[in-house]
């Protein structure tokens, strides 16, 4: 332990510890810009210079570490007022249009200058009009990522956790220096001519509105009032945990029955469970597994509900398509459910004939389901696709207090039943646990083996395995860098019969749509109300879904029948 004082209070904290979390460990709140935890401490920003006795030069908090005995000032008159030159240069280069920003009310600038309430520096621009740097500098060719550098304050955090620190795809770079400094792409390509796999941690990072998710909610409201089509909304397991975090729930607070209510108050007529269709999809993927055990082709497989890994896949490893699984992600599947399947023709004669079909949103953790409701073979099934945060946007925007809702909201029928093995899919390694839960089954040893896997979970692990006897031995990837290290070798191709890859570390949960966070245990707490979930299910092996054992007698057939191979799987690009 090393002892120092702060503002003159005397601090003891582990030796390593930054000027930053040593201040923070005595209630001192030091701002800053470019500070993430996790991320390595750059120091551009220059908000959290800290005076040091005995040293010349104010020296960054979040880059120094506490030596026993400094004697730190964080709130002189000269920090105070560099802080405030600071952040009027960068306003001089900021566009003043927060009140239309899709991030209005969480950029950490914009808090940053009303709680000091520093003085406006941003050019005056007419109404209406676009500055030549917005012009220069919007880039919205991607389905899921808008960027927007007039934005840009140089924080560094996106290059950061889309290179080696997080997802080892470094699409963002940096280029030029001083003034010029810009995260741009290779070559300065826009997003959609690089090998961005669309994963939206670049969003998740951003300290302000220069990286977001394509908006859709504004659309997605438009068509809510208009109230001229039947609309249906479906909610992804991950998302009615971590929206909690939107409303001041403690993390961790599970959400659904709040999240179904203020679904229905924003003007939906059908609000559905993406878990019934992740029951369907372990139905589906289940069989598929077994088939090609049984035939031993195009082992391992690999799963294909995460579209940041199968973008990866088609950008970087065209060879391995064979080995992901047709199935349609759960989001795609109850897309296709929604618009094509009994319950749609159950909506009027238009709806029987075709003629018609139901308005169709999902809510999800993700960005790139944005990207995937766009792909070739399941385009159609899902119309728009809303973030985390996008629908807590709404739900503000119409002044819905959803702290204050009651948890009795019940999912419609019959579109909205779901088992425990299909809430784990928010969670890195649930998938392949939900999968293992239900090929037991089919193979029937399922009473031979343990329902819970704890092998397979974890949010910070790299690569889990697991033996299943009957079965062979499955592995998860945790987030798309451990995939890319597992695949440096070729010992998968023997060691492995099935590999779930989720391109974010934590899997859904923690996706590029979540609430923006800086706690270092967020993805845990989420992961633990997922788990909490599951074993307070009255079902928790996705076979035992009625409504699902109903579809399939009633319009499927057989998992991987005809029917179901037509409104249910789906192919890829190499
Ligand atoms: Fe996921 Fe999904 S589990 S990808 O993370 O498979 O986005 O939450 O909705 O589709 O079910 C995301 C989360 C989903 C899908 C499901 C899968
Ligand atoms: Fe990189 Fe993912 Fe952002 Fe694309 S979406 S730029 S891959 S972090």
């Amino acid at each position: 332990m090393i002892t120092l004082t702060i503002n003159g209070r005397h601090i003891d904290v582990e030796d390593g510890t930054s000027l930053l979390e040593a201040a923070k460990t005595a209630g001192i709140h030091i701002p800053t810009l470019c500070h993430y935890p996790g991320l390595p401490a750059h120091a551009v920003c220059r908000m959290c210079l800290v005076e040091i006795e005995g040293t010349q030069n104010p020296q960054p908090a979040c880059r120094t570490l506490a030596k026993d005995g400094d004697v730190v000032t964080t709130d002189s008159e000269a920090l105070t007022a560099f802080r405030k030159a600071d952040a009027e240069w960068l306003l001089a280069r900021h566009p003043n249009d927060c009140m239309r920003c899709e991030v209005n009310g969480a950029c950490q600038l914009q808090r940053l200058v009303h709680e000091n309430q520093w003085e406006e520096r941003w050019p005056k621009t007419p109404a209406g009009a676009v500055t030549a740097s917005e012009e220069l500098s919007c880039d919205h060719t991607s389905p899921s990522i808008w960027r927007d550098l007039s934005k840009c304050i140089e924080c560094g955090l996106c290059a950061e956790v889309c290179g080696d620190s997080v997802q080892n795809q470094n699409v963002i770079g940096f280029a030029n220096r001083g003034f010029d400094r810009r995260p741009v792409t290779v070559f300065d390509v826009p997003l959609s001519q690089t090998n961005c796999i669309s994963c939206g941690q670049c969003t998740l990072v951003c300290p302000v509105g220069a990286l977001i998710e394509a908006p859709h909610w504004h659309e997605v409201l438009r068509t809510l009032d208009a109230h001229r089509r039947v609309s249906v909304v479906q909610v992804a397991p991950a998302t009615r945990i971590a929206i909690s975090e939107e409303f001041g729930l403690e993390s961790g607070t599970v959400s659904t029955g709040r999240l179904i209510n203020a679904l229905r108050l924003l003007g939906f007529d059908y609000v559905f469970d993406t878990n019934f269709a992740a029951d369907l999809t372990i139905m589906e993927e289940g069989t598929e597994l077994l088939s090609r055990l049984e035939a031993g082709t195009e082992l391992p497989l690999f799963t294909s509900c995460c579209p940041g890994w199968v973008n990866w896949v088609e950008l970087n490893r065209p060879d391995l398509l064979p080995h992901l699984s047709t199935t349609k992600s759960p989001q795609q599947m109850h897309g296709a459910i929604a618009k094509r399947g009994r319950f749609a023709r159950s909506l009027g004669p238009d709806f029987a004939d075709g003629k018609a079909e139901p308005y169709v949103v999902s809510v999800m953790p993700c960005t790139a389901k944005k990207d995937e409701a766009q792909r070739p073979g399941v385009s159609g099934d899902v119309d728009h696709v809303l973030t985390t945060r996008e629908l807590a946007r709404m739900i503000r925007s119409r002044g819905i207090p959803f702290g204050a809702l009651s948890e009795d909201g019940q999912f419609d029928s019959p579109l909205g039943e779901s088992t425990g093995a299909a809430q784990i899919f928010g969670a890195s390694g649930g998938v392949m646990e939900a999968m293992v839960r239900t090929a037991a089954h089919f193979k029937g040893v399922e009473h031979d083996l343990p329902l819970e896997w704890e092998a397979l979970r974890g949010v910070r692990e790299g690569v889990k395995t697991a033996t299943i006897p009957g079965v062979g031995t499955v592995a998860v990837c945790n987030g798309i860098a451990s995939a890319q290290r597992m695949l440096e070798d070729e010992t998968w191709r023997e060691d492995y019969v099935a590999i779930e890859v989720m391109a974010c570390v934590g899997g859904c949960l923690g996706g590029g749509g979540e609430p923006k966070s800086m706690d270092p245990q967020i993805l845990q707490k989420r992961a633990k109300a997922i788990y909490s979930v599951d074993a307070k299910a009255p079902r928790r092996r996705s076979y035992e879904n009625a409504d699902v054992q109903a579809l399939y007698a009633s319009e499927l057939g057989a998992p991987n029948s005809p029917t179901a191979h037509h409104l249910l799987h789906t192919h890829y690009a190499a």
